[in-house]
């Protein structure tokens, strides 16, 4: 047995919501946590953490943490609080539930959740239980990455990807909308590797990101147009005979058609839509034909526009194209979620609930508090893991939702943030080092345990803990909602292997041994879809798509502008900016947004604006300007850069509003419209105007 002085090293996860699911070490003494850093050993961490998560100790520790239950004294937003008990919070909220459910049904209470980690117990378990138990509305869990999951699921079937250390056998990398020197940085030490040995790359992507800089070849579409260039890219191929037709007729649905439909899409053509130049284009295409292995690496930030759906079909379709799939260092490198996949009735115990009443869907969350949901209305918010009012879009409704005096808000959190401002009761949340967890990665191919390294600071308590609580108060007595930590992890894995083979040989027994355990692959099965067995209806890649169409979709990619681009453009104004807020380098969404160390290294929330649209609105580096949206308006400080072309502007998602001029983040602006695949989110399908903020 250790001495309380002696040193523990307890091995954990890295929670936060990136591809790459860091393996941590933390160093214990005394109950306090001493040193935390990277696994050595880990085959993807190698031993190294990203400047976000390097202090984490900083947060754990961190002044500003919830320590105790809080209700709120003052005004909504004022930001005065009491400090109440735990059974007094508690019984408050079920008390308030047990009314509103009377009056109402459970339908009007809403949970709203998302990443502030990604744990299978403090998330997908406790997403499902309680909720389901309750009939509480479901939530549409759209925010991040539905369109590309849905175009998936209909063109591949799965998402399987291999492990970053692959792209060394790539001959050719297509970095496509995705800037994973920012947000999956553990894949560049690879892709280097690759270079050096001779691997073109090149990145597709509005803005020169750090992953462009470091790229053979830099490419930048017009925002929201890369269905247009998948699309002329496929055309190319096709015209030039360097498709290969063997493998499209042996392996897909659909071919002639997508043939048919690409024609449509002639290098000019696309050249005026995108703005990239038809030689470009051309050479492009008879890049990516001829060149093999050729990897298209992609990530979420490229389908959050209004045509995102479509858009992420018409990149899929490309791989299948050239006979890429299945080809070591070739195909697609975009998730690995899709291996082991969680049992859902062991998640949720569906069967023994009422079906979910019905689906809110979380971009909608403003208008949605504010009138657009009725029969019931909402009556009751409860809030984990995510931070709406700093992270969902257009806050500025979400906020006046939240201001509403017969709404009910429980935000439970690590933090107070912009949303838990509003919460009439806070509840503090346990850190990633004071709870146990188990995580499947999306970037890699290892499952992850993640042990408590230390005792709860405070009265912190863990989600999964807070949820047997608030049970136990709503008298609901099934033992699924009142399992231990360990019990309620060992029940989902053990139901998952039972029907997934990646999952083979893994128990939580070796799980909490060895930390890291990877998936369970064989010589058939380790490079992604190598039998060519694709779990879609035809067992082929269905680059047409039979259910799209029976679902009233488009069975074939198309490109189509999103409507606010074409509605400025049909009221006559020229002057509107496409303004995209992707990743921020120090945050993850608005987790670690209030650490002021990252905060020093981000810097002043920013906008960067090329350097003739600044000139246009005598707009100068380092200025404050106004950004509106026909939703909102932020004040930002103006970054005049050629790193983003004419007609885009970028201002990265993550600072707080409260930490921000005016109050207000770049979300006052961004759309909560949904786009054309599964309720998808649109941020970036957001015209703007931009010039110099009045000086206050
Ligand atoms: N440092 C950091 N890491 C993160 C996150 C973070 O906030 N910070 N967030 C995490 C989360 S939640 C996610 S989902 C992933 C996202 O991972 P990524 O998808 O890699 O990140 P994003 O920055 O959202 O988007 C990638 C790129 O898409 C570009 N883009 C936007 N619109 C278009 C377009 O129309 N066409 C093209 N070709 N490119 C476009 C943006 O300029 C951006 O550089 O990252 C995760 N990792
Ligand atoms: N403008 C713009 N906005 C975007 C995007 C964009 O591209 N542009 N991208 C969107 C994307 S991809 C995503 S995924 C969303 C993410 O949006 P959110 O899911 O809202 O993520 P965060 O803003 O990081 O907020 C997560 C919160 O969870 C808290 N938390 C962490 N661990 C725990 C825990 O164990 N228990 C509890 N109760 N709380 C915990 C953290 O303190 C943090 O405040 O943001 C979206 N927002
Ligand atoms: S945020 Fe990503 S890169 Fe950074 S430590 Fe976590 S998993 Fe690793
Ligand atoms: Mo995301």
């Amino acid at each position: 047995m250790a001495t309380s002085s002696a040193r523990t090293r307890v091995r954990g996860a890295c929670p936060h919501d990136c591809p790459d699911t860091c393996a941590t070490i933390t160093e214990v003494q005394g109950g306090r946590a001493v040193r935390f850093y990277a696994d050595p050993e880990h085959p993807v961490t190698r031993g190294w953490l990203c400047a976000k998560v390097r202090p984490y100790l900083e947060r754990v520790y961190s002044p500003d943490r919830l320590l105790y239950p809080l209700r709120r004294v003052g005004p909504r937003g004022a930001g005065r609080w009491e400090r109440v008990s735990w059974d007094e919070a508690i019984g408050e909220i079920a008390a308030r539930w047990k009314a509103i459910i009377a009056e109402y049904g459970p339908a009007a209470i809403l949970p709203y959740s998302y990443s502030g980690t990604l744990g299978l117990l403090q998330t997908a378990i406790t997403d499902a239980r309680l909720w389901g138990r309750m009939g509480a509305s479901g939530l549409e869990r759209a925010i991040c990455c539905a369109g590309a999951h849905a175009a998936v699921a209909a063109t591949l079937g799965a998402r399987h990807s291999a492990d970053y250390a692959d792209v060394r056998h790539s001959r050719l990398v297509l970095i496509w909308g995705h800037n994973p020197a920012s947000t999956g940085p553990h894949f560049m030490p690879f892709l280097r590797e690759a270079q050096k040995a001779g691997t073109y790359v090149v990145v597709i992507d509005p803005r020169r990101t750090l992953t462009a800089r470091s790229a053979d070849e830099h490419i930048q579409p017009r925002p929201a147009t890369d269905a247009a260039l998948a699309l002329a890219l496929i055309h190319v191929i096709f015209a030039e005979n360097l498709h290969d037709e063997p493998w499209l007729e042996a392996n897909s649905v659909g071919w002639r058609e997508l043939r048919a439909r690409a024609a449509e899409y002639p290098p000019a053509r696309a050249a005026a839509i995108t703005g990239v130049p038809a030689e470009t284009i051309i050479g492009l295409a008879r890049r990516y034909a001829t060149t093999r292995p050729a990897l298209l690496k992609t990530a979420d930030g490229v389908q959050r526009h209004q045509n995102g759906g479509q858009t992420f079909r018409a990149l899929l379709c490309l791989p299948a194209v050239v006979g890429q799939y299945g080809v070591r260092g070739g195909g697609l490198g975009y998730s690995t979620g899709g291996y082991a996949l969680w049992d859902g009735e062991a998640l949720g115990h569906a069967s023994e609930c009422q079906p979910v009443p019905r689906f809110v869907n979380m971009n909608r969350l403003g208008a949605a508090l504010t009138g657009e949901v009725q029969n019931p209305p909402i009556k009751s918010l409860f809030v984990y893991c995510a931070n709406p009012v700093g992270s969902s879009p257009n806050a500025g409704l979400i906020v006046e939702g939240l201001k509403r005096d017969d709404l009910f808000t429980v935000v439970h959190e690590q933090f107070l943030t912009d949303t838990a401002d509003y919460a009439d009761i806070v509840l503090p949340a346990t850190s990633q080092l004071e709870h146990v967890d188990l995580h499947r990665p999306y970037g890699h191919r290892h499952l992850q345990y993640n042990h408590a390294a230390i005792p709860p600071l405070g009265e912190c308590k863990s989600n999964w803990d807070v949820s047997r609580l608030l049970a136990t108060a709503m008298g609901y007595s099934e033992p699924w909602l009142h399992e231990s930590a360990e019990e309620a992890i060992r029940g989902v894995l053990d139901a998952s292997r039972e029907r997934i083979p990646y999952l083979q040989g893994i128990t939580l027994e070796r799980l909490q041994a060895e930390g890291t355990v990877p998936l369970h692959f064989t010589p058939e099965t380790e490079v992604p879809f190598a039998d060519l067995r694709f779990p879609t209806p035809s067992g082929k890649v269905e680059l047409f798509s039979a259910a799209m169409a029976a679902r009233g979709l488009d069975p074939l990619p198309h490109y189509e502008e999103p409507a606010e681009f074409a509605a400025a453009r049909a009221r006559g104004e020229h002057d509107g900016l496409v303004l995209i807020s992707g990743a921020s380098h120090h945050f993850v969404s608005s987790s670690m947004a209030n650490q002021p160390s990252l905060q020093r290294k981000e810097g002043e929330p920013f906008v960067e604006l090329n350097p003739a649209d600044a000139a246009a609105r005598g707009i100068a580096d380092g200025t404050m300007v106004r950004v509106e949206s026909r939703r909102g308006w932020c004040e930002l400080r103006a970054v005049v850069t050629d790193d983003v072309p004419p007609g885009t502007a970028v201002a990265p998602k993550g600072p707080w509003a409260k930490y921000s001029r005016r109050g207000r983040n770049v979300n006052w602006t961004t759309p909560d419209a949904l786009a054309d695949l599964a309720g998808q989110s649109t941020f970036h399908s957001n015209m703007v105007r931009v010039r110099p903020a009045v000086e206050a």
